[in-house]
């Protein structure tokens, strides 16, 4: 069966192990509250998982997401049993919303998200939300690129203006202006994509993820909703996660916009995304410095100086600040996992003992 078409195949050696227990492979192209899409060479399966599955899941993260390659078998024609997941190349998080200490992947396997935002007004584009869109991205192991979308209705001006936002929020990083109205930009982004690469578009509600999705593949018509007028706040019109193959070969996954973006990454990934910071803070006095005010610190410096501007430092620090307090409440939740595992145990032995009496 040719799976290749739906992207890179998971690793020969757990293939040959789905293939010992007589299990296929698919890839997951739809999730909807515990309904899942798969697709095998040319058949669509719907999916769910087994009860074993089920068991096994210790959190959210160990069910499948959009993207994710599965072992299942197939109960008829139409319907699979997902058995298992093939351990995941890349995933593209946010922590869940709300309180709890949980990540949620927004889509597995990708090699590229394009981080969408709008540039007609209102709060669509902050460099502080593209910075924390970027650190998600670093921490998912695929490359971030930008897309500043609706350049239509901008002057020049306006575009000049969005372009130079997006270099010092994210330096290094590839920045398109696009309009997926007009198509404007988007005939660089096709050309350098690769057939079989998997390209996830993320960016707050509104910002046109969908209409680009619309644009590039030239056939799908997907549901896209007319922004707020008062506040030019989207909608949320697209409610499931979705992955679209185009006839390039491409893969596109669709996702709904974020209302909440709480952090999800390791320390380290913050670091890339400040990386400027980082390479100041290479020539601190002292190796543990927090850059809040120590003698001899470089990136303290760089503010007098003028390379470092106040509004990134800030945003640097609340980001670091809130990376800390999720490690801090990681920490803690795999020490209560871990708690509860060996409780199990415990229970067992006492159940084999009683029973051997
Ligand atoms: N002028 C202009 N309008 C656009 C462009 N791209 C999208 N739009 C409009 O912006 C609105 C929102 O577009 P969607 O594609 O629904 O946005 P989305 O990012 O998918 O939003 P959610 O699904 O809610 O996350 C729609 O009315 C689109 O027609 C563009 O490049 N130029
Ligand atoms: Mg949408
Ligand atoms: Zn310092």
């Amino acid at each position: 069966m040719n799976n290749e078409k739906w992207g890179s195949l998971p690793s020969i050696e757990e293939r040959t192990r789905a293939d010992a227990e007589g299990l296929s492979l698919g890839r997951v192209i739809r999730e909807n509250r515990g309904q899942y899409l798969l697709a095998s060479g040319e058949d669509i399966l719907t999916a769910e998982v087994t009860g074993a599955f089920r068991y096994k899941a210790a959190q959210r993260s160990d069910y499948p997401a959009v993207g994710d390659w599965a072992a299942f078998h197939a109960e008829d024609g139409s319907h699979a049993i997902i058995d298992w997941l093939f351990s995941r190349k890349s995933s593209f998080s946010r922590k869940s919303a709300g309180s709890r200490t949980d990540e949620q992947i927004i889509a597995a396997n990708v090699d590229v998200i394009f981080l969408v935002f709008g540039i007609n007004g209102g709060r669509n584009f902050t460099e502080g939300g593209l910075e924390r869109y970027l650190t998600l991205a670093w921490n998912s192991g695929a490359v971030p690129v930008v897309l500043l979308n609706k350049a239509d209705l901008c002057s020049e001006e306006e575009r000049a203006s969005a372009v130079l936002r997006a270099e010092t929020a994210a330096p290094g990083v590839a920045i398109h202006l696009v309009s997926a109205a007009t198509g404007e930009g988007l005939k660089e982004l096709e050309a350098a994509s690769v057939p079989g690469q998997t390209i996830a578009l993320a960016g707050p509600s509104g910002v046109g993820k969908s209409t680009l999705i619309n644009a590039m593949s030239g056939g799908l018509n997907l549901k896209t909703g007319a922004q707020r007028e008062a506040d030019l706040r989207g909608r949320h019109t697209t409610t499931h996660r979705e992955l679209f193959r185009l006839d390039s070969g491409v893969m596109l996954i669709d996702s709904p916009g974020l209302r909440e973006l709480q952090l999800w990454a390791d320390i380290d990934s913050a670091g890339e995304t400040f990386s400027d910071i980082t390479t100041f803070a290479e020539n601190c006095r002292f190796n543990d410095c927090s850059h809040q005010g120590e003698p001899g610190c470089a990136v303290q410096e760089a503010m007098v100086s003028g390379e470092l501007d106040s509004r990134r430092y800030e945003s640097y620090l609340e980001q670091m600040k809130e990376l800390n307090y999720l490690k801090m409440k990681q920490d803690e939740g795999a020490a209560g996992l871990e708690a509860k595992k060996w409780k199990g145990i415990a229970k067992q032995i006492k159940i084999y003992y009683k029973d051997r009496r």
